[in-house]
């Protein structure tokens, strides 16, 4: 259906029809095939896919429109349209429609039946003969792709695959090459379908009806009976797709993307859909690990569980609770995540928990915080996507959250404004009216630039900062400073596009700013979070709904729930602070446990606590520090100097490998629970499988440490920890697994039952204590490195799309085949001052490491930057990085290294 893309379904005005004398209310804008479905009679339709545009090119939708034939998908439904759809002669004459498509197609065009394809099923349906199918084939096969299989004797040519790429995935990978009965779809840069640019979203396997694209193991659109089905939602990035898990015993089919998944509506990308082949890798754990003699030995439960509960007993004998800390994990439920906070404050009596939103978004919680007064986005992605000027910062959704960055693409594709600022041409600085590319770490500088012009041109709403906002005074004062033509020498971009882009976020209706870590992940990080904010107050564009505020997007799959959770050193769950006696006695009312008073370590803290002999035991779960946090040789130093270090892992991580004990854990597909997304939805996660091997969901190995331990946590069961989290938390009260399993998805603040959650924050008052929205006057202050004669060039890293993190899992899926190594993007001037050439190796190095990497000339970058991700933890990406952190929060200044490059090729 073709709705207004401005208009929620939900408010559409609606129509009314009648089919085969039944009436019928469908939204305005319906389509015949809309009104048909409705009224719940199969018609099909095999060129047709609901998520985008009507073709209208199979004719195998036919019914009688007020007496007249039509093709249902491209038709609209008028008010009071009379529709014959069940009768002998329509039916009939979609037979012949579809007698026509398969007669050029091979026998097994139509194998399955009932159970194959949607052509199968809708032959099966109409009666189509299987002799219809007496097509000779011969067109070949294309099987280069790990993922997407191609059988060109089964391709009919509708072109719902092509336009699945465009018009919802964006990619423009596939076309339609040849004429007449030899036309067929091919990727578009000619050649092999590997070589081309799809990104495995999966689109087209999922739209194809005939199964000429396909997936390893599941024919497309085939629905097997004996499959089993389970709804989870996914657990790579913060998008929060919902998937359908399908398994034939303990094996995973497929994993497809459901259609009513609130943020995803039908797409995934290529690690929910396709990365879920480590499961049954043979390196997965399956039996806990000591430490015997230097060496991981395999034992059983009881001794693993006994030799923590000893390590920690007997350090708090000898350091008092403080001498115990845990890092949570981002990857791991709420549940999990309740649990493990709650066992560190209440059996072992310390604060000293915290979980990878240090590394990445910590930025964010504080200034969203200060500014508005709640730790999340200020508005839903929906609402985000109904924006007419997207300013889109230091973040990369095509690559980091594909099916988010699908999303944007196609309203800049229809018509809204963009601007980008990012050092880098990211893939949607493409479609950018301004591409911003400010110098690494010059963020605040460019963002109180962009806020000089709103106040110089007027473009500020002085009714919003008048009634709802404070801080003005200060802000204008600081922003004399910040002319663009200033702005434009501290950051390098021309002082004409600072303007031009504060003119487009200044003049639109409705602007949404979206951001990532390029933001975040620096030495000012909450001063750019809240420089950014700035921007939306001065417009009064949060809170009204004449904009959509600023919007992290939240990197792990649950970051955003662990630190709901309360899994963070001075904050309790719902993030209410440690250091506040009421709230801490709330919980130890509910936990029956005093609650420690003092604020606990931060990670960085820990390892220094480490270093220095004052922490005695780390447990880590579903963390790989060692790869992942910044300076890993000192991380290293660490974990070697902590007496006990304890490690719940998928896999023998880098850091499971330096631990004592290494207890091997339930992945995403095998637990159950929930996660929040990146727009503060709580969906469930449920098992599809049960774990490989003694391996134990977190929720059980955290309880098995409070039992060796003589301790009760309560909280027997995974629905049973959430609904005291509720109980303790009003910004969660309204929230159950049953309420979940009933509505799918719930945002918080969700206060009440029969309620639903509040997407939308703000519209009477900001959270925070005087109702007021808070501008910042944070100066400019350059970042910790800086680039000099021996590091003459600026490492920024970050993300691809066919790793996640440190790779533990997608670099055990055929996903290594789409991405096989580190790369070092490097400008082509840089790359032949170094006679560098594509795919030399290359040492990166910095003052802290070094690195052995690929090199690969891009224009992606500027020259005098180089890029890399950290998926392949062998190459060593992290032990260039710094342990400079955000002055607020801590976290690392991923995004700023100083380094120097040598070639590593023999001979040169
Ligand atoms: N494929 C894939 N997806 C992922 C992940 C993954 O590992 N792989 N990880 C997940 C996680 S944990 C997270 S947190 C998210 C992160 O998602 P993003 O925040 O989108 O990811 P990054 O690639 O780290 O950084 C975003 C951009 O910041 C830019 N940048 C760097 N420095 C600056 C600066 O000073 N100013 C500005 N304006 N921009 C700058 C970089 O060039 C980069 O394009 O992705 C999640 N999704
Ligand atoms: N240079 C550089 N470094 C970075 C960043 C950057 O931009 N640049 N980004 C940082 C950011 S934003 C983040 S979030 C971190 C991410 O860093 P990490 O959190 O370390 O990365 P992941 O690979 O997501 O997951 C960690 C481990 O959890 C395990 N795991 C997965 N699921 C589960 C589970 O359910 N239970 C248990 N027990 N284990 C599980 C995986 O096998 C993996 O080894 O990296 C940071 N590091
Ligand atoms: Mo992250």
């Amino acid at each position: 259906m073709t709705a207004d893309p401005d208009t929620p379904r939900h408010e559409a005005p609606e129509v009314m029809a009648e089919v085969d004398g039944v009436a019928v209310r469908v939204p305005e804008g319906a389509t015949l095939l809309d009104v048909v479905r409705a009224a719940g009679v199969a018609v099909p339709a095999l060129c047709h896919d609901d998520r985008f545009a009507p073709a209208g090119s199979c004719r195998t939708c036919l019914v009688r429109a007020d007496g007249h034939v039509r093709a249902a998908c491209v038709t609209p439904a008028a008010p009071g349209t009379r529709i014959e759809a069940d009768t002998g002669e329509l039916r009939a004459l979609r037979r012949d429609a579809v007698e026509v498509i398969v007669s050029a197609l091979p026998p097994r065009a139509l194998d399955g039946g009932a159970d194959g394809s949607e052509l199968a099923r809708v032959c099966h349906e109409l009666g189509v003969a299987p002799e219809a199918a007496h097509g000779q084939g011969g067109r070949g096969r294309d099987d280069s792709h790990p993922y997407v299989h191609l059988d060109r004797d089964l391709c009919i040519a509708c072109g719902r695959c092509v336009r699945m790429c465009a018009d919802v995935q964006g990619t423009f990978a596939l076309t339609l090459t040849g004429r007449g009965g030899d036309t067929v779809v091919a990727p578009g840069t000619g050649g092999l379908w590997a070589d081309s640019d799809c990104v495995a979203c999966g689109g087209c396997v999922d739209t194809c009806p005939t199964g000429a694209i396909s997936e390893p193991g599941l024919l497309s659109g085939a629905r097997p009976a004996e499959l089993a089905r389970t709804r989870t939602t996914c657990g790579y990035c913060g998008v929060g797709c919902a998937l359908d898990v399908l398994t034939r015993g303990e094996e995973v089919v497929a994993v497809v993307p459901a259609h009513d998944g609130p943020v995803n509506r039908g797409h995934a990308c290529v690690k929910g859909r396709f990365a879920h082949g480590f499961r049954t890798s043979p390196e997965r754990l399956t039996r806990p690990l000591l430490r015997r003699g230097g060496v991981l030995e395999p034992v059983t439960w009881a001794e693993a569980l006994g030799h923590v509960a000893r390590g920690i007993r007997s350090a708090v004998a000898a350091g008092g609770p403080d001498a115990v800390a845990a890092i949570s994990s981002a990857r791991a439920t709420n549940e999990e995540n309740y649990l493990l906070q709650k066992f560190l404050r209440t059996v072992v009596g310390t604060n000293n928990v915290d979980n990878c939103s240090r590394l990445c978004h910590a930025p964010s919680a504080a200034g969203l915080t200060a500014a508005f007064g709640l730790s999340g986005g200020t508005d839903s992605f929906d609402d985000v996507e109904r924006a007419d000027c997207l300013l889109v910062v230091g973040a990369n959704p095509v690559e980091a959250h594909p099916v988010v960055g699908a999303r944007l693409l196609q309203r800049v594709l229809r018509g809204a404004r963009l601007v980008v600022a990012d050092p880098r041409a990211i893939g949607l600085a493409h479609h950018a009216d301004v591409h911003l590319r400010p110098r690494p770490g010059t963020n605040v500088a460019l963002f109180h630039g962009l806020a000089h012009v709103l106040l110089a041109e007027g473009l500020a709403d002085g009714e919003f900062l008048r009634r709802r906002a404070t801080g003005l005074p200060e802000l204008a004062a600081l922003l004399t400073d910040y002319p663009p033509d200033r702005v434009a020498a501290i950051t390098g971009v021309p002082a004409g596009d600072v303007v031009a882009a504060a003119r487009l976020y200044g003049q639109a209706g409705r602007p949404a700013i979206v951001y990532g870590l390029g933001v975040t992940e620096h030495l000012h990080g909450t001063d750019g979070v809240r420089a950014l904010a700035n921007l939306a107050i001065l417009r009064g564009a949060v809170g009204t709904g004449r904009g959509f505020g600023v919007n992290p997007l939240r990197g792990q799959n649950n970051v955003q729930g662990a630190s709901d959770m309360g899994a963070l050193p001075d904050l309790l769950p719902g993030y209410q602070r440690v250091t506040d006696r009421a709230a801490r006695e709330r919980a130890a009312r509910l936990w029956r446990a005093e609650i420690p008073a003092e604020p606990g370590l931060r990670i960085p803290q820990m390892f220094a606590a480490a270093r220095a002999g004052d922490l005695r035991v780390l447990w880590i779960v579903g963390e790989d520090v060692c790869a992942t946090d910044p300076d890993t040789t000192r991380v290293a130093e660490a974990l070697e100097t902590c007496p006990l270090v304890v490690c719940n892992e998928v896999f023998l991580s880098e850091t499971a490998r330096r631990a004592d004990v290494v207890l091997p854990a339930a992945s995403w597909l095998e637990k159950d629970g929930t996660f929040v997304n990146f727009d503060r939805r709580f969906q469930r996660v449920r098992p599809a499988l049960d774990p490989p091997g003694r391996a134990r969901a977190d929720f059980a190995i955290i309880h098995g440490v409070a039992d060796a331990l003589g301790a009760a946590l309560g909280c027997p069961t995974p629905a049973a920890a959430l609904a005291e989290c509720a109980a303790l938390v009003p910004l969660f009260a309204g929230i159950s697994h049953e309420r979940l399993d009933r509505e799918g998805a719930v945002c918080w603040p969700a206060p009440h039952r029969d309620r639903p959650g509040e997407a939308r924050l703000y519209r009477e008052r900001f959270a925070t204590p005087d109702g007021l929205a808070h501008l910042a006057a944070c100066p400019y202050l350059p970042p910790g490195e800086s680039p000099d004669d021996h590091y003459p060039l600026v490492m920024v890293t970050g993300r691809r799309w066919a790793h996640y993190n440190s790779g533990s899992m997608t670099r055990r899926t055929r996903n290594l085949r789409l991405d096989a190594d580190d790369r070092l993007d490097l400008h082509p001037d840089d790359a032949a001052r170094h006679g560098l050439l594509d795919g030399d190796p290359v040492i990166v190095e910095s003052r802290h490491g070094r690195a052995r990497l690929t090199a690969r000339t891009s224009r992606e970058v500027a020259p005098g930057q180089v890029f890399c991700a950290f998926h392949f933890p062998a190459s060593g990406v992290n032990t260039l990085t710094s342990d400079l952190g955000d002055t607020v929060t801590s976290c690392p200044e991923y995004k700023v290294t100083a380094v120097r490059l040598r070639s590593a090729a023999s001979g040169r």
